[in-house]
C-alpha cells in the first residue's frame, strides 16, 4: 500500500528524474548553447532548490515518526505542510512547461485560419514580452517571422539598440528584435528560412540550424546545413559571424565598417552576400540585396522567419 508519504516521495523521484533529463539535454547541447545564461536553467534551478528544501522536509518528517509508527499531531501537520509543498511544486512544474520554448507558432495551426497571419500571439518571459508574428503557410507553417520588408517605410539603418530591441510594425516592416532572437534560438534547435521575391519570383533559402547567442557575444549566428532556390551563399556567406551595426562594428574587417559602408545592419562578414536590412528600393549592394554568388539580386519582399525543430518535444 501507498502512505501520502511514500507518495510524495515517489513524486520527488519523478521530479528529479525530470530535472536530470533536462540537465542532460542541457549538456549535450552546451557546446554550442550558453546553457548558464538561457532562461530553462533558471527555473531548473530554482526547481531543484525547491526539490532539496522539499527533500529536507521528508527526512525531518521520517525522524519525527515515533518507533511504534504512531502518527502525532506533529507529524500529520508536517505531511499537510509537505503535501501543500508538493503541489505548489506540481503547479509551478505546470508553468515551466507551459513557458518552456516557443509554443506559439505550430505547425498545421494555420489549417483552420482563413486570414495569412492569426492574431498574434505573446511570447513572455521575466525580460521580453513581444507580439508574434507567425507564417502558418509557408511548408507547413510554424514560423515565427523575424523580419519583413514589404513596403519601405520604415527606416532600417537603425544604431545598435534598436536592433536589440526590435522595431516596426508587425503589420508592415519590422525586425523582430536580437534579444528576442536570441532568447528563442536558445530554448530549443530551430532551423532558418529567407523567403524573397525578386522580379516577380518567390524564392528561398534554407538552413537547418540557426542559433544566436547573446549580446555579449555579439549575437554571433550559427547555422547548419544550407540550401533553397534562391542561392543558400547569401546566408551561409554570414554564418558564424557577429551581428553589426553601423554603431557597432563586430565585423571582421578590420578599419573597415561593413555596417556603416552598406548601411545596412546584420551579421557581416568581410561584407556580405546578403543586405536585407539595406536601403529600401536601392540597386546596389547598398541596397535590400541578395546575391546566389554569380549576381546581385533585388528583393521587393523579405522575410525572414525561424522555426522550432520538433516543436511538440
Ligand atoms: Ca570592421
Amino acid at each position: 500500500m501507498s502512505t501520502p508519504t511514500t507518495g510524495a516521495a515517489g513524486f520527488i523521484v519523478f521530479l528529479l528524474m525530470l530535472i536530470s533529463v533536462r540537465l542532460v539535454v542541457s549538456i549535450s547541447e552546451g557546446d554550442i548553447l550558453d546553457v548558464s545564461e538561457t532562461l530553462k536553467d533558471l527555473k531548473i534551478r530554482d526547481l531543484s532548490s525547491s526539490v532539496s528544501k522539499l527533500e529536507d522536509r521528508i527526512f525531518a518528517l521520517l525522524l519525527l515518526r515515533p518507533a511504534g509508527g504512531e502518527k502525532t499531531g506533529l507529524e500529520r501537520q508536517t505531511r499537510q505542510g509537505l503535501e501543500e509543498r508538493v503541489q505548489a511544486l506540481e503547479e509551478f512544474m505546470q508553468a515551466v512547461n507551459q513557458r518552456e520554448g516557443p509554443r506559439v507558432c505550430e505547425r498545421g495551426m494555420g489549417n483552420n485560419v482563413t486570414t495569412q497571419y492569426p492574431p498574434y500571439l505573446i511570447l513572455s518571459d521575466s525580460t521580453i514580452e513581444k507580439d508574434i508574428l507567425c507564417d502558418t503557410h509557408t511548408d507547413g507553417g510554424g514560423w515565427i517571422i523575424i523580419q519583413r520588408r514589404t513596403k519601405g517605410d520604415v527606416d532600417f539603418y537603425r544604431d545598435w539598440a534598436a536592433y536589440r530591441e526590435g522595431f516596426g510594425s508587425l503589420t508592415g516592416d519590422f525586425w523582430f528584435g536580437n534579444d528576442a532572437i536570441h532568447n528563442l534560438t536558445t530554448q530549443g534547435a530551430h532551423e532558418v528560412r529567407v523567403d524573397l521575391r525578386i522580379d516577380g519570383q518567390e524564392v528561398f533559402a534554407y538552413s537547418t540550424r540557426f542559433l544566436v547567442r547573446n549580446e555579449g557575444n555579439a549575437y554571433r549566428m550559427s547555422l547548419g546545413s544550407t540550401s533553397g532556390t534562391a542561392g543558400a551563399l547569401g546566408l551561409w556567406f554570414s554564418n558564424d559571424m557577429k551581428f553589426s551595426t553601423f554603431d557597432r562594428d563586430n565585423d571582421p574587417l578590420p578599419d573597415f565598417n561593413c555596417a556603416k559602408h552598406h548601411q545596412g545592419a546584420g551579421w557581416f562578414a568581410k561584407c556580405h552576400k546578403n543586405n536585407i536590412n539595406g536601403i529600401w528600393g536601392e540597386k546596389s549592394s547598398n541596397g535590400v540585396s541578395w546575391s546566389d554568388g554569380r549576381s546581385w539580386k533585388f528583393p521587393n519582399f523579405t522575410e525572414m522567419k525561424i522555426r522550432r525543430v520538433n516543436s511538440q518535444i
